[in-house]
């Protein structure tokens, strides 16, 4: 057979091993993985370079309807190429149930959001915000045997919050078709009710953000959800994970031997708390949900990183813009009040340099890890095993060389998505993706945008994991 593509003498890095090889690509696919291969019909050297599989990104938000009277910045074309510029090569975006619409029409209004724009391949989750009619009866169990095998319930948020019970129901659903329920654990209650005594009490500005919502109401929900779970049976994952109390759960889950698998984020790995006490609006750049905590908080969830108490580190990239009306200053007017900021940060094109950077060179995590928990991990958990996440022949060929052991310095003038700053901005990198391939296709090269949007692919073939 002859090769289109042959990828030479880079560090082959899987979840497993290392080693100096060749990557063969012939239609897509990895074919072979070996030394000295036959002549392609484009040769790429990678002396010196590390050839891992493309990153799996599993928690993005992209193209979802207004919230808090805020736009995300990035649709399918710009959330997919900041994606691809920052090594991943596969994105689980939502699609959103909205009041009123069948949780098949949300699937099928995403599907038009992305068709025709997006770069790299991507798959949904499914949120769920409406468990009445036939929501549990026929539509979840319908649209899993169609192949969408994860769920995600909220435990906050206007509008979505579902109860214990529909929890309940929708665990019970999910479980019988072999889907996971990712579930957004805050107490939403508790949220509530402090943000209002915080608001009786004057306490508007922005540094009451993280006083709304503190660990206890992320660990109450926390280990709610494992009850749930327990008594469900449910495979569960607990998204977007910040804080050492949460984790303490999880791991109270997983020793019982409860299906309880867990992701945390950049943003709560960084300890990036006190930025939440920056003056003015500058603080807006870091409230997400669960907030950013601080430097103990991090260095517990690193714990659980190595441990493997957390199976995925995903980017929850939720791009709100800073500067203009329609982000993360559109309720706010004059003054920024801490309950007037929708919550989210961006963070597609820089989850796995930031990961890379804090994990691997600054010792913490071994590059076998780093490929586990951004990229194997998400592919088998969501049901994209072994097509994506993998570098073994038979799989696409989503590749990403990485320039590794010089240092830049984090801009978001360097970055490719539509919003208009980065919470890292100004941070030191040591390690970056200088090409990035999809289905052999160079879509990222060495600086540049290499392919047209619309490429992009949904990937319908998820089997259950
Ligand atoms: N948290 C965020 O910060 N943004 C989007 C949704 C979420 O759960
Ligand atoms: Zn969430
Ligand atoms: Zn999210
Ligand atoms: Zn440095």
């Amino acid at each position: 057979m002859r090769l289109d593509l042959a990828i030479r003498g880079g560090t082959v890095v899987t979840a497993s091993d290392e080693f100096i090889a060749d990557v063969g690509v012939a239609g897509g696919r990895i074919v072979a993985v070996a030394r000295d291969l036959p002549e392609a019909r484009e040769d790429v050297d990678a002396t010196g370079l590390l050839v891992m599989p493309g990153g799996v990104d599993a928690h993005c938000h992209v193209d979802e309807p207004e919230y808090m009277g805020a736009r995300l910045a990035d649709d399918f074309a710009s959330a997919t190429r900041a994606a691809a510029c920052g090594g991943t090569t596969t994105i689980m975006p939502f699609a959103n149930q909205l009041p009123g619409l069948s949780l098949r029409q949300a699937v099928e209004d995403y599907h038009e959001r992305a068709h025709g724009k997006a770069l790299i391949d991507y798959a949904f989750h499914l949120i769920v915000s409406d468990v009445s009619g036939s929501l549990i009866g026929q539509d979840l169990p319908a649209l899993i045997a169609d192949g969408y095998r994860s769920f995600k319930v909220f435990m906050t948020y206007p509008g979505y919050m579902l109860d214990d019970r529909q929890i309940l129901e929708v665990m019970d659903a999910a479980r019988r078709g072999g889907a996971v329920t990712m579930v957004h654990a805050e107490n939403g209650h508790c949220v509530h009710w402090l943000s209002q005594r915080l608001e009786a009490a004057g306490r508007t500005g922005l540094d009451s953000f993280a006083e709304s919502a503190p660990s206890a109401v992320e660990r109450e929900a926390t280990h709610r959800t494992i009850a749930l779970a327990q008594i469900t049976g449910a495979k569960v994952m607990i998204v977007h994970v910040s804080s050492a109390e949460a984790l303490e759960q999880i791991r109270w889950g997983q020793d019982r031997g409860i299906s309880v698998l867990a992701e945390t984020c950049p943003q709560y790995l960084l300890g990036m708390g006190h930025h939440l006490h920056e003056p003015g609006w500058e603080a807006a750049k870091h409230i997400c949900s669960p907030p950013p905590r601080g430097e103990d908080d991090a260095a517990q969830l690193w714990r659980g990183l190595q441990q493997g108490a957390f199976q995925l580190v995903s980017s929850d990239h939720c791009p709100y813009r800073f500067a203009s009306g329609d982000g993360k200053r559109s309720q706010g007017g004059e003054h920024p009040h801490f309950r007037k900021v929708p919550p989210g940060l961006p963070g597609l094109e820089t989850r796995l340099p930031l990961l890379y950077h804090e994990g691997v060179t600054q010792g913490r995590l071994t590059r076998q890890q780093f490929v586990a928990l951004t990229a194997v991990n998400p592919a088998r958990i969501y049901g994209l095993y072994p097509r994506k996440g993998s570098l073994m022949p038979g799989a696409d060929a989503d590749i990403a060389l990485w320039k590794y052991g010089e240092h830049r310095t984090l801009r978001h003038a360097d970055l490719h998505d539509e919003c208009d700053y980065t919470p890292y901005e100004g941070r030191d990198l040591s390690a970056w993706p200088v090409v990035t391939f999809s289905r052999g296709e160079k879509v990222w090269d060495r600086g540049w945008v290499s392919s047209a949007a619309g490429r992009g692919r949904h990937i319908d073939d998820r089997s259950p994991s």
